[in-house]
């Protein structure tokens, strides 16, 4: 039965791979297949889906290895490499109308109105994520309809389940935690409730009759709104146990996020409040629960320090939850690769302390499926890092641009293109590409947030710079103002022992290095600290001069991308190169906003 579903996804990959070039829907699938591939596959092998490529041999000890196997070889791998991670899992916030919450690339390829699934996407969608080796996906968004667990759309759950399947892709949903009450089958979701706890169990089986391998529950509890257990006097571990136990008969997992913030620690500093929610639970979950975290403890900040609840769980299983889709990195329209800053989390949190890796996704309806063609690069780097975490984002980028711009005719084209002297001499057209995607992340830091300012965003939808923004209908952990707290006296947010003390969360030596400007990285300068305006950067300027240098410096960083795209032209077909190019132009406008907007603002303090 396994090697007949290999059989066919391998089939379809065939199909797929021979595409036309030119067709605006395609991804980094873009190889020819050589020929003559050989696949052994070897019992001896360690027990995981990892495979070992020699010359155009690819020998796996499972069905999913030799296809993993397979794409590597494309991409040109040697060598034998094993999953880091067996949780590799998409998180789509995905409404059931069809909206995504946080979704710059048009509306769900899994729902609308009509309850219709297109297989074909559906199969593309499932190919693309196979190639990379991601082997989990939930289908829904955590702000989740109570509708998701009626039959009509665990019908649909299925129906995708069973697209999914043959490329290795189990299904996971997020649920409502009031499901229950919502639907209006019970009065109360109260998880120590024995009735409460029957109708998860039922749900469950009902879940499982129809999906055997179905893969678990996300939740969002308390958070933002949502349903949980504190709605009942119970805690996180009472509510995440419960359902544990409904899912543990047939295998499944409860993820269950921490990204808590005002409810149980109302009008504590923001960034502590998992921490505080959390720590004492630990050591209190079923072992089929992990707690997901976002990589920062704020919320997907272009650039956060790690969030100290990976320190302080020490007996649970924990997931980090990296946000592939820039809700805060200029959305669909700005080129952000985000690979250096997942790279720059794994500095802090060492791999083996996760069992799994989620990533909330960038896909959708739109023809090139992420908006911005370089925000694919993204979803194919979540991928790659959730199988390898060690691997360097320049390797990632240099793979996925060979992979999606590079075809023989335009490798040809290449050739040209060192000889004709048009960037430098000794540049390639991948090494100038990929200059631009490994300095992305860090110019839209700059332009953005220098010196770990942090959530200077417009409301509602994180687009767009608002310095000034306070409004007094919205918890003030939304405002700007509360994050910069820029005065005549200075700027930033003292989180040291002196101030909220966010810092005591983390581990040594950071909690000491965090707590004193002298030794905190400049990078989380303003994270931690209330400064001066004529404080002493470590470049001799002044604190106001610094932050005018990175904001100038990171439009310039744009403006250098333009003219690299410019120089590029002559290599690229020419419908993607004026669809990145106008992207580009509209980075620039957006950057020199950023850059004049927040100076101007913050200028009316510092001089
Ligand atoms: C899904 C932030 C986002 C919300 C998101 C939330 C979360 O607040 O702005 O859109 O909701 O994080 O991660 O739950």
């Amino acid at each position: 039965m396994n090697k007949l579903k290999t059989f066919i996804a391998l089939f379809v990959l065939c199909l797929a791979i021979t595409a036309s070039a030119e067709d605006g829907s395609r991804l980094w699938l873009r190889h020819e297949m050589p020929k003559d591939i050989t696949l052994k596959i070897d019992p001896t092998m360690p027990d995981d889906d990892g495979y070992r490529i020699s010359g155009r041999t690819v020998t796996a000890r499972t069905e999913m290895g030799l296809l993993y196997g397979r794409y590597a070889l494309l991409r040109g791998e040697q060598g034998e490499s094993h999953p880091y991670y067996k949780l590799r899992i998409l998180n789509h916030w995905d409404n059931i109308d069809g909206s995504i919450e946080r979704g710059y690339a048009g509306k769900s390829i899994f729902w609308n109105n009509r309850l219709e699934i297109d297989h074909n996407l559906i199969e593309k969608y499932a190919e693309a994520n196979a190639s990379v080796g991601i082997n989990g996906t939930v289908l829904n968004n955590v702000n989740a309809s109570p509708k998701m667990l009626t039959r009509a759309y665990i019908n649909k759950v299925k129906e995708v389940a069973d697209i999914l399947r043959p490329w290795g892709i189990k299904v996971y949903i997020s649920v409502n935690f009031g499901s229950p009450k919502a639907l209006g089958e019970l009065k109360t979701a109260d998880p120590l409730n024995p009735q409460v706890r029957r109708w998860w169990q039922k749900k469950a089986k009902e879940i499982y009759a129809a999906i055997p391998d179905f893969g678990g529950f996300l939740v969002k509890a308390n958070s933002e709104g949502q349903p949980g257990p504190f709605d009942y006097g119970r805690t996180h571990a009472d509510g995440a146990n419960m359902l544990a136990d409904a899912l543990k008969p047939f295998g499944g997992i409860v993820m269950w996020r921490s990204f808590v913030y005002g409810a149980k620690h109302k009008g504590e500093d923001r960034v502590m409040q998992a921490v505080s929610e959390f720590a004492d639970l630990d050591g209190q979950f079923r072992d089929n629960v992990i707690l997901q975290s976002k990589n920062g403890p704020l919320d997907f900040q272009p650039r956060e320090p790690y969030a100290p609840i990976f320190d302080q769980m020490k007996q649970t299983k924990q997931m980090a939850e990296l946000q592939i889709t820039q809700e805060y990195l200029g959305q669909g329209d700005h080129l952000a690769f985000l690979a250096p800053m997942w790279k720059e989390f794994f500095s802090f949190v060492e791999p083996s302390r996760l069992v799994g890796i989620a990533g909330v996704a960038n896909i959708g309806l739109d023809t090139n499926w992420c908006g911005h063609h370089f925000a694919q690069a993204n979803w194919y780097a979540f991928g790659r890092l959730a199988w390898n975490p060690t691997l360097s984002s320049k390797q990632i980028a240099e793979e996925w641009i060979d992979q999606t711009f590079t075809d023989d005719r335009l490798k040809m084209k290449d050739e040209r293109y060192e000889k004709s002297n048009h960037i430098s001499h000794s540049s390639s057209f991948i090494s100038q590409m990929t200059s631009i995607m490994l300095r992305s992340r860090e110019a839209c830091v700059d332009y953005m947030m220098p010196l770990g300012l942090h959530h200077i965003f417009k409301f509602d939808h994180h687009m767009g710079p608002e310095p000034d923004g306070f409004k007094a209908e919205y918890p003030l952990e939304w405002c700007p103002i509360y994050y910069h707290k820029a005065d005549s006296a200075g700027i930033g947010f003292d989180r040291s022992s002196r101030g909220t003390g966010a810092t005591r969360q983390y581990r040594e030596p950071y909690s000491t290095l965090y707590d004193s400007p002298t030794t905190c990285p400049e990078r989380y300068l303003l994270w931690f600290h209330h400064l001066p305006w004529d404080y002493r950067t470590l470049s001799g300027r002044t604190l106001w001069e610094e932050m005018q240098y990175r904001y100038n410096r990171g439009v310039n960083e744009v403006e250098d991308f333009i003219r690299i795209w410019q120089e590029a032209r002559p290599y690229i077909d020419e419908q993607r190169w004026q669809e990145v190019d106008n992207k580009l132009q509209k980075q620039l406008h957006d950057a020199q906003e950023w850059r004049d907007t927040c100076l101007g603002y913050f200028g009316s303090f510092a001089i």
